[in-house]
């Protein structure tokens, strides 16, 4: 462990906060962080405070102000670098993922390729911020949008997707001329660092302090200041629909902009005529992958009545034979919890299910060893039951049997969140109209893949509850840029707009 956290460059105590070419010295508590599968302490982070998150946000605004000026291939030529330092040093960071997040090591190692996808597509994309060209009513004008740098962009991540989310967020700002400063899970704070840590050198040698800057501190020191600072006109957050409510009503108060990445319920919809293999590995990933701790993972699965009892007890089986371990063991298939409250938060929703009336299938109790580990649990449910409705930060799928796709999708859309969704089926014809405008109304739907481990490419974000995002790939930059809506009159009149007339 020590010759992984000596490559990171992390100590037994790390500052909280880094203006992206060094540590800056920080005042407040010092917080440990846990290795959620032994309960042992890894290393610890001394917290920022208001002193330290001032001089953070200062760098951030004077290294936006220089930024904005550099032509963005430029820009993207500097995100390149960086991704080559994570391709060097994915093997480290991903282990560090799993140590200090929990997740089995090919996950870790596939948050950093995430990382590595998401730099590789944020240098292309320095090459093609593109605006349209509209043709103007009027004679001898031209009218154009073109897109600008916004600010300084304020990034909340949280612990279960400890690097990736930041790398969808600061790649994509830093080629649009924004500068970030991230805020990381105070459960996974040396992930964070580590990256400061690794790009380094790179942001040293681009000569660009406060570009990828980061602060940890306590929600009263540092992340109230944050919502509430006018700084940054674009706050973006992972993490619950609660908090997502915080963030949206501080920031839409001063009229900035957030983008909102919370709790998904998410779906899979098994008609009869699936490709049953597929459906059951694509199940497995999305229910027990992560120990269920991903936005993405798949909460409630929607089985067709004929069907039912054979994926059921084909479940049950493969459940059974789950590996569960340290996530670092190669063969391992499921890693603990992050901590304490997540277990107790497993035995709650367990508990809310038996007692609406839930039948737990497989699973449903806490491992007797040390770290937070507990059983992927299956549970028989209806589709009244209220925990069916929350977002479960844990392995537990609640099974509801169907008659047809109409009441599937019902089913499917019938919760507050709205992130991911699919549906295994070989009918075209029922794949399409999950699809369609009247079908899943999440802001991920998939046929024949599961609900979670989308690739950067996409947008990724979903409606309702879960705050409409997008982050990542397609178009997601234009949130992190302003627009601008240019007409040039060429001509020697000036005609006005709807044929409006105004002349003395
Ligand atoms: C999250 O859990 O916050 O689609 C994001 C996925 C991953 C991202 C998860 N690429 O499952």
């Amino acid at each position: 462990m020590h010759d992984l956290l000596a490559e990171l460059g992390l100590k037994a105590i790390n500052e909280g906060a880094h203006d992206g070419t060094q540590a800056l010295p920080c005042d407040g508590e010092v917080v440990t962080s846990f290795a959620p599968a032994t309960g042992e302490p890894i290393a610890a982070v001394r917290l920022a405070r208001a002193a330290t998150y001032e001089a953070i946000t200062s760098a951030a605004v004077r290294g936006f102000e220089h930024w904005r000026t550099v032509p963005a291939p430029q820009r993207g030529e500097v995100v390149r670098r960086i991704g080559a330092v994570l391709r060097a040093k994915k093997d480290a960071l991903g282990r560090l993922v799993s140590l200090e997040m929990g997740k089995i090591l090919s996950e870790g190692l596939g948050e950093v390729q995430e990382m590595i996808d998401i730099c590789d597509f944020a240098t292309g994309l320095s090459r093609q911020l593109c605006g349209s060209t509209m043709h103007s009513e009027r004679p001898g004008h031209r009218m154009y949008e073109q897109w600008h740098p916004l600010g300084p962009v304020a990034v909340i991540s949280a612990f279960n997707c400890p690097v990736a989310v930041w790398s969808w967020n600061s790649a994509i700002a830093a080629v649009c001329g924004d500068s970030t400063v991230w805020k990381p899970s105070h459960k996974t704070p040396l992930t964070a660092i580590a990256v400061q840590n690794l790009i380094a050198p790179e942001v040293r040698a681009a000569g660009i302090p406060g570009v990828f800057a980061l602060v940890l501190g306590t929600n009263q020191e540092v992340g109230e200041r944050m919502l509430a600072d006018p700084r940054y006109p674009l706050v973006s957050a992972t993490g619950s629909c609660r908090m997502g409510a915080r963030v949206g009503a501080v920031v839409s108060q001063r009229f900035g902009r957030s983008l909102l990445e919370l709790g998904g319920n998410n779906a899979i919809t098994v008609l009869a005529d699936a490709d049953m293999s597929l459906a059951l590995r694509a199940i497995l990933f999305g229910a027990v992958g992560t120990a269920g701790q991903r936005c993405t993972s798949t909460r409630r699965l929607l089985l067709q009545d004929s069907i039912h009892d054979d994926v059921v007890a084909k479940l049950v089986k493969a459940y059974g034979s789950v590996r569960i371990g340290d996530p670092l063991d190669p063969t391992t298939l499921m890693g603990p919890l992050i901590d304490e409250d997540a277990v107790t938060t497993f035995v709650t929703a367990v508990e809310a299910a038996r007692a609406q009336g839930g039948r737990v299938l497989a699973g449903g109790k806490r491992l007797e060893r040390k770290g937070f580990f507990v059983e992927p649990t299956l549970i028989a449910a209806t589709k009244d039951m209220p925990i069916c409705r929350e977002e479960t930060f844990a392995p537990i799928l609640y099974i509801m049997k169907v008659k047809d796709l109409d009441e599937a999708i019902a089913i499917n859309n019938g919760v507050d969140q709205g992130l991911s969704s699919s549906i295994f089926t070989r009918d075209l014809q029922a794949a399409e109209r999950f699809l369609a405008a009247t079908g899943s109304d999440c802001g991920i739907a998939n046929v024949n893949i599961g609900t979670s481990g989308a690739e950067i490419g996409g947008a990724f974000g979903g409606e309702k509850h879960t705050g409409g995002g997008p982050e990542a790939g397609s178009a997601s930059w234009k949130v992190n840029m302003r627009r601008q809506t240019n007409t040039i009159n060429w001509s020697t009149s000036l005609p006005l707009a709807q044929g409006v007339h105004f002349d003395i």
